[in-house]
């Protein structure tokens, strides 16, 4: 069983369990505001982080550690304090670290939205976190987040706060908020919460996943063991640095853990990464399978020097043998696959592995204490090396989802493992194969989308009777995303691209727009009259029909 103490936002590891992994050495009572603490007191001139655009900005260790002090300051001087939520919607800029850790030093908790997020998303991370405060950029991509800001403002009366990165039209500037502290922070305890992430998802809401300090920084450290990472590490951030792929694995967070620095990639072709990786001399990097699949096409005919990458990492979405075999000389590194999850476990394959495993798994475990179960679907463990459910607790791996207790009921086990929904085959080396997914979930990219949250959005269209959303296969992306749509009798019929504008206008990430919508005059129905998914996935499949 998990324990839950009442009036707790989220089960916790039972004390058996957590006692078990202070003995290993795993939670070592270290917060993650204390680590940069640390190294910027044991060596404070070493560059911590590099903004290159506009106009390079760089941080040494000591100026990060000194921003995250003026910035909590002023946080607490606005009431802002231990346990408060507050929304952080940054692009890859300096000031995402200097927010974050701010945050992490008085114990007030980031939830960490994507630059994608629209209004519906954000409204509901703000409403459903009673969230404080709400962290912007001016300008991203084109897009005014401070608009987007005032809508969420209106909608969530309990946002005190919208601070923003730069010109902060009528709201507050960051640059405004910081003030020098007047003494020592009343912090966060290590088994406490750190931060909320966001959950892939597979339902109408995304769900939050709680992470404490010593759970997160033994992730961090097991991952900068089995990456090599160290001082001399350069790692470039290309995908958005609130994911849990590039913040942890090892990610910026490991870089800093190790001392090393930190290089912001503000976009991720690779004419931009290219140039940074010469100019910055990256040896390291984390990319979802479509990037580094544009990446290994780009890198033989460009001038740019790429001899300073030492590893890429690729993960977030099944990375194919054959893409994964031509990466290695293409870019003139070596690759890692990681299969991780915002939730907890990641697995890596290792250096030392040989070719044959890094291009056919997706890694093993980062932890001996990590526990792995392959089951059918009346969660009896399958023989060894047939594929099955992939369950999972550990170290690392949470408990329950932020105040979502009945669906906990269902998204883990009665002994605390966590159904992860995905489909692997574990090799005699103790390597997984990801072979499929039985969750209702679309990964495009690496990027994940709950289905059903599209199908609530297309349900409220007056002339949609009915929608259901399927993945189809994509041979770049993975899996694209088709929305099959009954329409009202009588309704007026509608074109594909209206649908999709309505989705959109509804305020939602980008990815989420259904790439394709197809209308059909029913659905094919299992044996008790759902739905059946499996069929229209299967009838999406027909070549001819794309
Ligand atoms: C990472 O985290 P999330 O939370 O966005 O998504 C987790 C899900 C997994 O359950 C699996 O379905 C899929 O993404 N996934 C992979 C994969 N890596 C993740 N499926 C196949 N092959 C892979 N290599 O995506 C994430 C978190 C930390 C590190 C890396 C990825």
């Amino acid at each position: 069983m998990n324990a839950l103490t009442p009036g707790a936002d989220s089960p916790t590891w039972p004390a058996e369990f957590a006692g078990r992994y202070r003995a290993a050495g795993h939670w070592r009572g270290e917060t993650i505001g204390g680590v940069l603490r640390e190294r910027a007191t044991a060596h404070p001139d070493r560059i911590a982080l590099v903004d290159p655009a506009p106009g390079r900005r760089t941080w040494t260790y000591r100026q990060l550690d000194e921003r995250a002090d003026r910035l909590a300051a002023g946080f607490l001087a606005r009431g802002i304090g231990k346990g408060d939520r507050v929304v952080v919607q940054l692009p890859n800029i300096g000031e995402f670290f200097e927010v974050v850790f701010a945050l992490l030093r008085i114990g007030a908790l980031p939830v960490y939205a994507l630059p994608a997020h629209r209004e519906t998303e954000i409204s509901h991370f703000c409403s459903f976190t009673e969230a404080v405060a709400y962290v912007v950029p001016d300008v991203h991509d084109g897009y005014d987040h401070r608009v987007l800001a005032s809508r969420v403002r209106e909608r969530t009366p309990g946002l005190k706060h919208v601070f923003v990165a730069g010109d902060p039209g009528g709201h507050t500037a960051l640059a405004e908020v910081e003030c020098e502290p007047s003494g020592p922070f009343d912090g966060p305890a290590p088994h406490e919460l750190a931060f909320l992430q966001l959950s892939g998802g597979t339902t109408g809401v995304p769900k939050l996943i709680p992470r404490t300090h010593d759970d997160y920084l033994y992730s961090v450290r097991g991952s900068d063991e089995i990456c090599g990472v160290d001082a001399d590490t350069r790692f470039l951030v290309v995908l958005p640095a609130a994911h849990n792929f590039p913040a942890s694995s090892p990610g910026w967070l490991g870089v800093l853990y190790a001392g090393g620095t930190v290089v912001l990639c503000p976009e991720p072709d690779p004419a931009t990464a290219f140039g940074l990786i010469e100019r910055e001399r990256v040896t390291m990097t984390g990319l979802v399978p479509p990037l580094a699949l544009v990446w290994t096409d780009a890198a033989p005919g460009s001038t740019y020097d790429l001899s300073s990458l030492e590893l890429v990492l690729v993960g977030g979405a099944k990375y194919s043998e054959r893409a994964a075999r031509r990466l290695e000389p293409a870019l003139g590194c070596r690759l890692t696959q990681v299969f991780g999850m915002a939730e907890g476990l990641v697995n890596y394959t290792r250096l030392d592995d040989d070719t044959e495993t890094v291009v056919t798994t997706q890694g093993r475990p980062i932890s001996p204490d990590d526990e792995i179960r392959v089951v059918d679907d009346a969660d009896e463990d399958v023989p060894e090396g047939e594929s099955g459910h992939l369950l999972t607790r550990g170290p690392y791996t949470i408990r329950g989802y932020w105040r979502a207790p009945e669906h906990d009921r269902r998204a883990f086990t009665e002994d605390g493992f966590y159904r992860t929904g995905d489909i692997v085959r574990r090799t005699p080396t103790g390597h997984l194969v990801v072979e499929g997914r039985a969750k209702d979930q679309i990964n495009r990219g690496g990027e994940k989308i709950a289905p059903e949250e599209i199908e609530n959005i297309l349900l409220a269209h007056p002339s949609v009777h009915d929608a259901s959303v399927v993945s189809v296969p994509d041979a770049y992306l993975g899996e694209r995303s088709l929305a099959y749509v009954i329409l009202r009798e009588g309704a007026e019929p509608l074109r594909p691209a209206a649908v999709k504008r309505f989705v959109r206008e509804h305020g939602v990430a980008a990815h989420k727009v259904p790439d394709l919508v197809e209308f059909v005059g029913a659905f094919p129905r299992t044996g008790v009259g759902k739905v059946s998914k499996r069929h229209l996935r299967s009838a999406a499949e027909q070549p001819e029909k794309h």
